[in-house]
């Protein structure tokens, strides 16, 4: 059973829902997409068919046509009213949700993950294409031309309820077949000021509860220990972060009783990185452990997830966020008190390479540090690539 690439939910067999796009047909206020968007929303005439109980041979109607204008329908998600790309049921999605504070880094990474993945695939000689003409167009627009063209930072993504915001369109990219099925990755982006407000009746992000994975991200410049030994490169950002407690504490009360795996991903690790060069700070000795796993990249040369060298990894990243005083934070995921506990597993990466220069990044261009990591734990547990 595949996963509808906006609410999340499953697509279930003996479910169908189409929906007329007829230009003339009547377009009327659609209460359950606006709930799932967040936004006002309108819809033309929506047919939902469920199989009649005891026929056990049914089969979905074929080419439906709108019972106003008699013009053909297309199927959507019976959950949420989103329509669903060419071929969505035959298929098998992988559904990711990015979730951290304001400014942790979470589109940034989505930008240049893409652009990784995509060279991935093509290494294995494949291609990776996106789904979904929307999808294309926003990763482009937003992502690719900010970081690839402009050469510059993205802006703060807007809180969901706008109507302009472009992540409520989710990316979606056809990675080919695996396994005898297509296969899909999808990915949400999120405001961080959205997970930093409560996040009570909040339907539109209700994603997080039906998430395969969700890539928590934790900014080390955030921390005051930490900003106080790098005041060069912190002080040149130019968004501020929220509480991660808070929104993690939020993250959780939208996962629910849900079970998606968590990566918590330490970001910006190239800052870490540049405690290094502090000398005689308390850093500079810790992260100067030529033995550890996060003063290496696993690069390209391997599709899989390495089994070994993530476990090293998750553990010292675990022990690095305790340092950074973050513990309360890890005890949320480990020992969360919903009793609801999930698979988690920690990481450390770097988008940029190197801290951006205000709204542009670095002259020496972007140098990303293990960003492939975390999709190839949630490929690899699916059995993808
Ligand atoms: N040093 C360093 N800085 C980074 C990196 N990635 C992002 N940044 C900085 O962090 C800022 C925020 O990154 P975004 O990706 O926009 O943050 P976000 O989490 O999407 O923020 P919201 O959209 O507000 O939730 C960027 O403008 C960069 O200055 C990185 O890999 N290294
Ligand atoms: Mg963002
Ligand atoms: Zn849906």
């Amino acid at each position: 059973m595949t996963k509808c690439p906006h609410c999340f939910h499953g697509i279930v067999p003996d479910v169908h829902a189409w929906r007329c796009v007829n230009q003339g047909c009547e377009l009327r206020p659609d209460l359950i997409a606006t709930r799932f968007t967040g936004v006002q929303t309108h819809s033309r005439r929506i047919v939902k068919l469920t199989r009649p109980p005891e026929q056990y041979e049914w089969n979905p109607p074929v080419n439906l046509a709108c019972p106003e204008c008699r013009q053909p329908m297309r199927p959507v998600c019976a959950t949420c009213h989103y329509e669903l790309p060419p071929g969505w049921r035959d298929g098998e999605a992988v559904c990711i949700a990015m979730a951290g504070a304001r400014a942790t880094g979470k589109s940034v990474y989505v930008g240049v993950m893409i652009k990784q993945l995509e060279r991935l695939v093509e290494k294995l000689g494949g291609s990776m294409i996106f789904a979904t003409e929307r999808g294309r167009a926003t990763y482009k627009n937003v992502y690719e031309k900010a970081l690839y063209e402009k050469r510059g930072i993205i802006q703060p993504t807007p809180v969901a309820t706008l109507s302009d915001s472009y992540q409520r369109e989710p990316l979606i990219m056809s990675l080919g077949i695996f396994g005898g099925k297509r296969r899909f990755l999808v990915l949400r982006d999120v405001a961080g000021e959205d997970l930093e407000r409560p996040v009570t009746n909040a339907t539109h992000l209700g994603f997080f509860s039906q998430a395969d994975a969700i890539f928590s991200m934790f900014d080390p410049t955030q921390v005051p220990t930490i900003a106080g030994q790098l005041p060069d490169l912190v002080s040149a950002q130019l968004h501020e972060g929220g509480d991660p407690q808070v929104v993690l504490e939020n993250l959780l009360r939208l996962v629910g009783q849900g079970q998606p795996k968590i990566a918590i991903i330490l970001s910006k690790f190239d800052t870490m990185q540049a405690l290094r060069r502090v000398k005689g700070g308390p850093w500079s000795r810790i992260m100067s452990n030529t033995g550890a796993g996060f003063m290496r990249d696993p690069g390209m040369s391997s599709p899989h997830y390495d089994l070994l060298d993530g476990n090293l990894l998750h553990f010292e990243v675990q022990s690095l966020l305790s340092r950074l005083g973050a513990q309360s934070l890890v005890t949320s995921i480990t020992r969360p008190h919903t009793g609801n506990t999930f698979p988690y597993r920690f990481f450390a990466l770097s988008a940029l390479g190197e801290a951006a220069e205000g709204e542009r990044i670095h002259k020496r261009g972007i140098a990303s540090f293990r960003c492939l990591d975390p999709v190839r734990w949630v490929l690899d547990a699916h059995g993808i690539i």
